[in-house]
């Protein structure tokens, strides 16, 4: 995503909490998020104001709060290999301190990584901020906190314009070991060790595709009209071990596709 976002003094209102013993202030950019490298909490369905107790509670140094999806993203610190603050619609970055330089988008970055300590969302993607009509690479960290089995869920939601590809989905250790099996859809049947649930969406909006892949032959299609299709497939991972989820998506934007989101939700369960 390019940006010609710059740090300007007047994007910053300060907010001035007050009480009898401590005062702290706490800075905001509205319409922007901060993308950062290293560790963050995930809260769903909280409140912005919820989410910044959460903040202080926890001492984490800046967080995002995503509006549309009542999402919580705290920040327990900045580093400088973080791709920092970038345009983003109905998100708003907060922060108990100035991040470190840069303050800015790295122009041409096409991956983003994020680390969730908890099961759940690990990253959306969605007609906002999608790259659009080339094969992108997206990748997310993920801290277990158990030795248990673990589902990644990609769920892809469109309308009746825009469509989604998916392929090379891939579940890596530290060791480079992969964890799932057929992510690049070329087993034969494409479908082999994933559990797909389409919704009741046609064949012909929701299947394997040969016509666009990013490996070889098959990538996963979906231009099913406001019905999510989740494509899931569970493994094992290892308390205190991270796992670098990726996968590469086409996103195929149309005008005219009507309100339903468009989105691609990236989950472990
Ligand atoms: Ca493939």
């Amino acid at each position: 995503m390019e940006s010609n976002f710059v740090k300007t003094p007047t994007f910053y209102v300060m907010i001035f909490l007050f009480n009898p013993i401590l005062s702290t202030s706490v800075g905001y950019i509205s319409n922007t998020k901060y993308v950062s490298s290293g560790i963050i909490q995930i809260f769903w369905n909280i409140t912005c104001a919820e989410c910044t107790c959460k903040a202080f509670i926890y001492s984490f140094v800046a967080w995002n709060c995503i509006n549309s999806n009542l999402t919580c993203l705290l920040i327990q610190n900045y580093s400088l290999v973080d791709t920092g603050v970038i345009p983003s619609d109905n998100s708003t970055f907060f922060f108990r301190q100035m991040p470190s330089e840069p303050l800015v988008s790295t122009s041409g970055t096409t991956q983003s990584t994020y680390t969730a300590l908890s099961n759940g969302t690990l990253g959306f993607l969605s007609d906002k901020n999608a790259t659009g009509n080339s094969w992108t690479q997206e990748s997310y960290k993920y801290l277990a906190m158990t030795s248990t089995n673990v589902t990644l869920q990609i769920i892809l939601e469109t309308n009746k314009k825009d469509e989604w590809n998916a392929d090379d989905i891939s579940v890596r250790d530290s060791s480079l070991n992969e964890h799932l099996i057929n992510g690049d859809f070329e087993s034969n049947p494409s479908s082999t060790n994933w559990i797909i649930n389409t919704n009741g969406c046609s064949s012909s909006d929701a299947s394997f595709s040969n016509s666009l892949a990013h490996s070889a032959s098959y990538s996963y299609h979906d231009a099913c009209d406001a019905k999510s299709v989740t494509l899931s497939q569970s493994f094992a991972v290892t308390s205190g071990n991270f796992y670098t989820i990726s996968l590469w998506y086409y996103y195929s934007p149309a005008p005219g596709g009507g309100s339903s989101p468009v989105r691609m939700t990236i989950a472990i369960n």
